[in-house]
């Protein structure tokens, strides 16, 4: 076992979390933004909680981080998840909003950043999301590109997600993640996904085919004295994905629209998931929500592989 990083005077873990990490029991956290600007009500809050059922009911303590009432909180209550859900005005929480939001006692919504960093900080060791953030198309000028990556490069946790939204710049993203150090490890596939599709066109160098195997992998990490995030790159099945002709023609209409509006910087993202989501009926979320739940399921097969052999 890698040392436990010290406790962090102003995260509360929550006893029941802190015990079970304590006893080497599977943990996997889950981050709050999905419910506070990924997902639209009622369904964000259906998501969230369905979320740790399916973890309990596999031997799994799921911790939801968010910030409430300025306390980043590991294990965050079903009522602070429903509460949370349905505030209006939530903060989205980045590594660097975290002293503000905390010294003004606000709420706000994690990112997978904000996340893995308070993750790691109570010594979770898988965190479960549904995309990660990356690099902005036209970062090139913009320089937008998500505190998701360098924040990922020092925090020694194992992220499952589904690649990055095609809606991001995937060449670019992946780039990045060769130059901060973080390995990618495809689940049972060689192509990166990409969220909506099973297959964003790109190839990954390795696959894995196992929780066992991704297990391994952390542990040589912490054998290495590594300390960036593992990458586990988990497609969509097949048969879930959005029809990949539907998804590049509403991609592109939903690019034009965030350009007229003006949705930049940490507004992007939520603008266009939410043109997504119109112009497909509804259609993207459902996909957005059985990546989550694949992602989630997952996380808690690997989460249980690290606590045996
Ligand atoms: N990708 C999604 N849905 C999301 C996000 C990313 O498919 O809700 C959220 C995650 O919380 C991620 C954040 O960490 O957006 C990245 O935002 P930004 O690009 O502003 O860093
Ligand atoms: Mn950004």
């Amino acid at each position: 076992m890698p040392d436990q990083p010290a406790a962090i005077a102003a995260v509360h873990v929550v006893p029941h979390v802190a015990e079970a990490v304590a006893d080497g029991a599977p943990v996997v956290a889950l981050e709050s933004t999905i419910f506070t600007h990924g997902l639209p009500r009622p369904r964000n809050v259906e998501v969230a909680l369905e979320a740790e059922e399916h973890l309990r009911a596999a031997g799994v303590v799921p911790a939801t981080i968010g910030v409430v009432d300025g306390v980043p909180t590991v294990g965050m209550s079903a009522e602070q998840i429903t509460g949370l859900a349905a505030t209006d005005g939530i903060d989205k929480a980045s590594v660097r909003d975290l002293p503000v939001l905390v010294a003004l006692g606000r709420h706000g919504g994690t990112t997978v950043a904000a996340t893995a960093f308070l993750a790691h900080a109570a010594g979770v060791r898988v965190f479960a999301t549904g995309g990660l953030g990356g690099v902005h198309r036209g970062a090139s000028e913009s320089f937008d590109e998500s505190a998701d990556l360098p924040t990922l490069a020092t925090t020694p946790i194992a992220l499952v997600s589904a690649g990055v939204k095609s809606i991001l710049d995937i060449p670019a993203t992946l780039e990045r993640f060769e130059t901060l150090n973080l390995p990618v490890v495809g689940y049972r596939t060689r192509r990166y996904p990409g969220f909506y599709v099973a297959d964003s066109g790109h190839e990954i160098g390795f696959a894995v085919q196992s929780p066992a195997e991704v297990a391994g992998v952390l542990r040589a990490r912490d054998g290495l004295g590594l300390a960036q995030a593992v990458l586990v790159a988990n497609p969509v099945a097949a048969d879930a994905q959005l029809p990949p002709d539907e998804h590049d023609a509403v991609l592109a209409r939903a690019l034009a629209a965030a350009e007229a509006d003006g949705a930049r910087g940490n507004a992007a993202t939520p603008y266009l998931l939410d043109f997504i989501q119109r112009e497909t009926g509804g259609r993207s979320l459902e996909v957005n929500v059985a990546v989550y739940r694949g992602n989630v399921a997952l996380a808690g097969e690997i989460a249980r592989a690290l606590t045996t052999g």
